[in-house]
């Protein structure tokens, strides 16, 4: 019999709640054969991602995955073999009663938050609470040897690279999402929250000798984006030209269609969870914008993360991608940043893609919760 999982995602903000859930659902159908019920207390945020998915319903099938609103008011009352609260959140008191109730008490965890710190590793996989003896743990996604692992679907890389080898694969897909770079150009994605550092950075491609063609998803980020332009209302479809650099804002896509964006880009700005592991996976340069979070605890992972990534850099290229990183999370300067950036570009790119393949050697994130599973039964 299949093994039976309930995830549960309530939306904080933003789209990475929803954007792990909903993968890792997915993933945990298609390549562990598990049934999994996904309870989504937002069904409008998961509609950005997934345009198939009726806000009305209570209950639907998504690629295999049962989707469930999850209602304020709790009546189901059966529980799964597996039950994930993603990011801490609190699973209903009557579900609760309902897993102490099982003859065979479920397996409880804690999807924690992505962090590159060293404690993550200890803390991975440890008792927490305890309800009526119905035990939760600790599951840490990481980067280091020893913790979950990141979300990785089977194949995942060999498409990527296929697809990056595939200039015609390309050019059709960026045609499809009306983007039409002229050769040489240098595309980057932009993806991020509300940053000072952007009109900098935007002054000092809109001069560069190489022409920079600037993809931006609708989000938080286009207010910045209209200002520094000098415009109003930008919306999907526009495009901007100021000297060498052509901005152009692209509707929110599907999770699939986003991979092949970065897939496309030389250049990646992310942001929060999901898309900082996309954008890895991607084997691009990349910058990431943060998760700003309570008295400055978000730029301890950031350096946590950059020691990591950048250990196998000559010191002048982590000098300048650590500079840039800083900048454009800590209202630094990103002219000069990302001037320094472009002397170590080749390098930097080099290292995109060897990083890339030195974190697929891990499990992927899936795989180890169905063995914590297999191995706590
Ligand atoms: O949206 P995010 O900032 O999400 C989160 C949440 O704020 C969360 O509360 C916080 O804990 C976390 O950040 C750190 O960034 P993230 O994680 O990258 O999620 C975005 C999702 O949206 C991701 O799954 C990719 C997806 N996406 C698309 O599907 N299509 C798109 O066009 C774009 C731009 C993104």
């Amino acid at each position: 019999m299949k093994a039976r999982w309930d995830i549960f995602c309530s939306v904080v903000d933003n789209y990475g709640d929803i954007g792990v859930t909903w993968r890792l659902a997915r993933q945990l159908v298609v390549e562990h054969a598990c049934a999994v019920r996904l309870w989504v207390d937002d069904l409008r945020a998961f509609e950005r991602m997934c345009p198939d998915i009726d806000t009305q319903l209570d209950q639907q099938w998504q690629e295999g995955v049962d989707v469930r609103h999850w209602p304020a008011e709790w009546a189901q009352a059966s529980a799964a073999d597996v039950v994930i609260a993603a990011f801490a959140c609190q699973l209903p008191p009557d579900y609760m009663e309902a897993m102490a109730a099982c003859e065979r008490t479920p397996l409880w965890m804690n999807l924690d938050y992505l962090s590159a710190e060293e404690w993550v590793v200890g803390c991975h996989r440890l008792p927490s609470v305890k309800f009526k003896g119905v035990q939760k743990y600790f599951f840490f996604p990481g980067f280091r040897e020893g913790t979950g692992g990141l979300l990785r679907e089977a194949g995942l890389l060999e498409q990527r690279q296929a697809f990056q080898q595939d200039a015609e694969a390309q050019r059709q897909f960026l045609h499809a999402m009306g983007v039409f770079p002229t050769i040489g150009t240098r595309l980057i994605s932009l993806f991020a929250y509300e940053n000072p550092g952007l009109a900098p950075w935007l002054d000092v491609l809109s001069t560069d000798g190489t022409a920079t063609h600037l993809l931006v998803p609708e989000g938080r980020i286009l207010g910045d984006v209209q200002r520094w332009l000098g415009v109003d209302g930008l919306a999907a479809g526009d495009i901007h030209r100021r000297q060498a650099l052509t901005v152009q804002v692209l509707p929110f896509v599907r999770q699939e269609q986003y991979d092949r964006l970065l897939w496309c880009c030389d250049f990646n700005a992310v942001r929060g969870e999901d898309s900082f592991v996309r954008a890895q996976w991607a084997g691009r340069p990349l910058l990431w914008h943060i998760y700003r979070q309570d008295e400055d605890i978000h730029l301890d992972k950031l350096d946590a993360f950059l020691n990591l990534y950048t250990a196998a850099l000559s010191p002048a290229a982590k000098t300048a991608l650590v500079a840039l990183w800083q900048a454009w999370n800590t209202e630094g300067d990103m002219a000069s940043a990302w001037k320094m950036l472009l002397e170590h570009w080749s390098e930097v790119a080099r290292h995109a893609e060897s990083w890339c393949l030195e974190q697929a050697l891990q499990d992927d994130l899936a795989t180890a919760l169905v063995q914590f599973y297999e191995s706590w039964i």
